[in-house]
């Protein structure tokens, strides 16, 4: 069985090397950080996603799954570090590509012929090639005169947060080499443990098919939010024009909500936007309609505030979606922090994913329902759900997230 090297212990880096692990690799995970390499060889979980602790148990358990500071030899190499934008104030956000040079740069001392490098962290096109073209300036003696002696391909993860450990091994996979033979390779290694079916395509074809499908659910959920928002002018229920427009067979709308957020979505399209800034107006315009929703939300519930003298406001959810823990990118993150900087300490937060979070006290739910004038709903995590709508019978009501549909 093939050894495999994880660079990245994150969303998608630790599943990923739990499973293979339990499926027989011989996994060595690298995190930059000394607490999450810590708690993963003590077996403990330093996120949160469904059975995940299970898996990772298994996998330490088994021996299978050692973490460390730093890389070490393997047949194997899978990057799956963040690729987010660089916060330099543009109009059009560039790509900070510096985990990924970091993370080749700490493996290539590392690297033998024969080895295959499988980038798997969303990235813009062209990615790949830098990363097999670094390990070429890096380690000459591994250029032959056929070119790299190392295999490089793309294969972009796909997983849904909250559904990782399924998705990872359901879910139809793309593979793109920086040649024809490193697609082969990357792709003979994915079918050992995908389920769906693993297709191979050349690099920069993978990495703009992966920014294709965050960037198509992101315009449509802009068309979403920017419907709820025509709903609320004419004083429609959106929930219900959905439903109905819904019923047509070649129509699907998506859900409006409170923005939208977390690292993939509310970035990627911008990896587009920046390689051909002049002819994506759509992608742009789908970005700064979700952005604006977050605000639109805000101001919604501060303008219901100010009718009172001392409103108590409570705000259900502060991750980026329901059922999650992750509060990176979180519009209802940011809409909670809008009220707080008005309304001080008459803000309540209610996140029943999280038992604590730096900076911002949070409330239990019923105290918070029981206490408040205003509820505002801003994710649908099941305990909203669940909630017997009669509760807040008496309270202002704004359901961003479509909890109670009104
Ligand atoms: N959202 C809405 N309305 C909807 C659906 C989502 O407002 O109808 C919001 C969510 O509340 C959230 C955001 O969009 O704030 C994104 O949530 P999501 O569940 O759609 O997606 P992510 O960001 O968790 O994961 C996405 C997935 N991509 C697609 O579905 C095309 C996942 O498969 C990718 O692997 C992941 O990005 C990634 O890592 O790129």
């Amino acid at each position: 069985m093939q050894s495999v090297c994880v660079m990245g212990l994150g969303y998608i880096g630790l599943p990923t090397g739990s499973f293979l692990a339990t499926k027989g690799y011989r996994v060595y995970g690298v995190d930059v950080r000394a607490d999450v390499v810590a708690s993963i060889n003590e077996g403990r979980l330093p996120i949160v996603e469904p059975d995940l602790d299970i898996l990772l148990k298994s996998a330490v358990n088994s021996g299978n799954l050692t973490a460390a500071l730093e890389p070490q030899a393997a047949d194997v190499f899978i990057l799956a570090v963040p690729t987010p934008f660089l916060a330099d104030g543009s109009d059009t956000p560039t790509p900070d590509l510096s985990y990924v040079e970091a993370a080749t740069g700490a493996i290539a001392p590392v690297l033998a012929a024969g080895n295959l490098v499988i980038l798997e962290s969303t990235s813009p096109v062209g990615t790949t090639e830098r990363v097999a073209d670094f390990i070429g300036r890096e380690r000459p003696d591994l250029l032959g005169r056929e070119g790299l002696k190392v295999h490089v391909a793309h294969c972009p993860e796909r997983v849904l947060p909250g559904r990782i450990l399924l998705e990872l091994v359901e879910n139809d996979r793309v593979v793109g080499g920086v040649d024809p033979e490193s697609t082969d390779r990357a792709v003979e290694f994915y079918r050992e443990f995908v389920r769906g079916e693993v297709l191979g395509t050349d690099c920069r074809s993978a990495e703009l098919s992966k920014l294709v499908e965050n960037a198509f659910r992101d315009v449509n959920i802009a068309f979403a939010n920017e419907l709820s928002m025509v709903c609320e002018s004419v004083g429609i229920n959106v929930w219900d024009v959905i439903r109905l427009a819904n019923r047509h067979p070649r129509v699907s709308v998506l859900q409006p909500g409170a923005g939208v957020g977390g690292h993939c979505i509310a970035v990627d399209p911008w990896f587009i936007v920046s390689s051909a800034p002049e002819i994506t107006p759509l992608i742009r315009t789908a970005r700064s309609v979700n952005d604006g929703k977050s605000r639109w939300v805000l101001e919604r519930i501060l303008e219901r505030a100010s009718r009172f003298r001392e409103p108590k406001i409570a705000c259900l959810g502060l991750a980026f979606k329901p059922d999650i823990d992750d509060l990176r990118q979180s519009p209802a993150l940011e809409i909670a922090r809008g009220l707080i900087a008005v309304h001080g300490e008459r803000v309540m937060c209610v996140e029943p994913n999280l038992e604590s979070f730096d900076g911002l006290p949070l409330t239990p739910l019923s105290d918070a329902l029981q206490q408040a004038d205003i509820v505002a709903v801003l994710v649908a995590h099941r305990p909203f759900r669940e909630l017997d709508a009669a509760l807040l019978e008496e309270k202002v009501l704004i359901d961003a997230a479509g909890v109670f549909r009104v």
